[in-house]
């Protein structure tokens, strides 16, 4: 039987962090399915756009090497469809989600991975912009 993990997320301005929880996530089982955020759910989460856009986050995160598919997460209300529409055994996700998740328990096991230490999006966009020093 094959093992099917899900993991979701923004994936904006791709660094190691992503990268590092899309591999530990690959771990659980023997297929990985990635629901990366739609654009207009960012700008309604985190009350920006992202700096990708959602087709070339898309193309980025479907050319990893430990990712099998991907489609455009649209809602966050919609996870339980998508977890059973993919047959997800398994969901993956950074600990900033720990227990947000926890409710999927009753149709896959849940786990949330530490984040890597000192690098996220934000951050980034901050340096980028406040340019050379
Ligand atoms: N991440 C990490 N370490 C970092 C930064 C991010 O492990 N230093 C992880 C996050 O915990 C998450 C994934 O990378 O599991 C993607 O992070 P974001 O793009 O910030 O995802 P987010 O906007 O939180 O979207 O349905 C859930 C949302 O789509 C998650």
């Amino acid at each position: 039987m094959t093992r099917t993990v899900m993991t979701f997320g923004t994936f904006d301005v791709f660094h190691v962090g992503h990268l590092r929880v899309i591999q530990r996530a690959a771990e659980f089982g023997d297929r990985l399915v990635v629901g990366v955020s739609a654009d207009a759910l960012n700008v309604s989460k985190k009350g920006r756009a992202p700096v990708f856009s959602e087709a070339e986050r898309l193309e980025i995160v479907a050319a990893l090497k430990p990712v099998d598919a991907v489609f455009i997460e649209e809602s966050l209300e919609l996870k339980r469809t998508y977890l059973t529409e993919h047959r997800a055994d398994v969901l993956v996700m950074g600990d900033d989600w720990a227990g947000r998740f926890d409710e999927f328990k009753d149709i896959c096991e849940v786990h949330y991975l530490p984040r890597t230490p000192a690098i996220s999006t934000t951050a980034l966009i901050e340096k980028i912009s406040s340019g050379p020093v």
